[in-house]
């Protein structure tokens, strides 16, 4: 009956045991926006890391193309409740963002913010130690403008409306704060093995 395992698939036994409680696996790559694709030209795009109005780095396009790569494949998984296994990105972790601008993380949380004003908050632990990054290319070629391209923020173990499209920046914050989403019913944090999806889930 199954057909697992004739997709060249590495782990194919181990799909069931990836995919978070109450979700399901595509091959699509929907598109999820709370706006229209802000589109703005790479010489005016920045990429900025702020604490309490203090500005700690600050990065151009081709300032940012420079900076040390890391290439993940992992799955993700939206509160609308596809999953996706084995995706590919390219970008800059939070670790070698931090070490570019010769800082410590100055806060227990990030905001994100973003091209068109979208915002999300998430622990600086769950950006550390190899876990978030700033993502420019996807499966091998440049991020779509509709998945966040030029660059959007990947933090894979939480639920993706944390990997804000069209990130601009991080401000640290010395404590959390909610984002877009979280102002609006969201949980706080998102852990999808939890299924931490709205206010009030454990
Ligand atoms: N700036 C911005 N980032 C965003 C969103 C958004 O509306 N604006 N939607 C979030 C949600 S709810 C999800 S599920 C993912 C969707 O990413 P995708 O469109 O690449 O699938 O982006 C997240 N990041
Ligand atoms: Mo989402």
């Amino acid at each position: 009956m199954s057909t697992r395992g004739f997709f060249g698939r590495k782990r194919p036994e181990g799909e069931a045991g990836r995919t978070p409680p109450g979700q399901y696996l595509t091959k699509d790559f929907p598109v999820l926006s709370a706006g229209p694709t802000p589109h703005v030209p790479l010489d005016r795009w920045s990429f900025t890391l702020e604490h309490g109005g203090k500005l700690l780095g600050k990065w151009s396009w081709e300032e940012f193309l420079a900076l040390p790569r890391t290439k993940v494949t992992v799955d993700i998984h939206c509160v609308t409740k596809w999953s996706k296994l084995d995706t590919v990105w390219e970008g800059v972790s939070f670790d070698k963002l931090l070490a570019a601008a010769k800082i410590e993380a100055p806060g227990t949380h990030v905001m994100a913010w973003c091209d068109g004003g979208y915002t999300t908050n998430v622990p600086v632990a769950d950006l550390a130690g190899g876990k978030g990054m700033v993502a420019f290319r996807y499966g091998d070629a440049p991020l779509d403008p509709v998945h966040g391209g030029p660059a959007r923020l990947l933090v894979p173990h939480l639920y993706f409306w944390k990997s804000a499209k069209w990130v601009r920046g991080l401000r640290f914050l010395d404590q959390d704060e909610p984002g877009f989403w979280e102002m609006n019913g969201y949980h706080m944090y998102a852990d999808p093995w939890r299924e931490q999806r709205y206010t009030g889930d454990p």
